[in-house]
């Protein structure tokens, strides 16, 4: 089994069902074991048009696919989710983001390792610190040392389930 971590994020529809959700599908999908999931956090959006706040939060899993094999399983289980794509960072009921695979590095558009921009992103990194004080991005350190503060990152008091 390899470590990863996933980003997911919500700001239509439900996002706290839909975060729920998405732990929930990743914990019944095959060669998938959901180990730890973040708290909920209400964060401001970056990037894209004017869109309303997100809720954001970090699992981490183990697997048995490999990161091309995860990736196709979290996009099946956005677009269960109704994620329909058309603008670029643009809102939407599910994105589930790839951050890590085992340390693995990759400069492939279709699965870029680790997350190209998740080091600069505190809707990433806090809820990463949350979970894992100690643990560190490839290419990037510590994530305790990177320069990510919590502006526009505010901490829920709903933690999502792991079953
Ligand atoms: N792709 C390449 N590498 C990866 C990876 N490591 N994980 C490709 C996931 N996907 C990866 O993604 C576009 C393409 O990236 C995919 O086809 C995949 O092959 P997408 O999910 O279709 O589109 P997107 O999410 O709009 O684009 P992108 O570049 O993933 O956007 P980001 O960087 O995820 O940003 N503000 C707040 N507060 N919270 C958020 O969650 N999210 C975004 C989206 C913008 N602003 C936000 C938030
Ligand atoms: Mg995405």
């Amino acid at each position: 089994m390899r470590p990863a971590i996933l980003a997911l994020g919500a700001n239509l529809g439900d996002p706290a069902a839909a975060l729920q959700g998405a732990v929930d599908a990743l914990a019944g999908s095959e060669g998938i074991r959901v180990i730890t999931a973040s708290s909920v956090y209400l964060t401001d959006p970056v990037g894209g048009p004017e869109q309303g706040v997100y809720s954001n939060a970090v699992v981490r899993i183990e697997t048995d696919l490999t990161p091309e094999q995860l990736l196709a399983r979290v996009q099946v289980i956005e677009l269960e989710f109704g994620r329909v794509r058309d603008v670029r960072w643009g809102p939407r009921t599910l994105d589930i983001d790839v951050i890590d695979v085992d340390g693995q590095v990759s400069d492939d558009p279709v699965l870029t390792l680790p997350h190209p921009r998740a080091h600069e992103r505190g809707f990433v990194i806090v809820p990463w610190r949350e979970i894992e004080p100690d643990a560190t991005l490839v290419g990037h350190g510590r994530i305790s040392d990177l320069p990510v503060g919590r502006t526009g990152v505010r901490r829920t008091n709903e933690r999502l389930v792991v079953a």
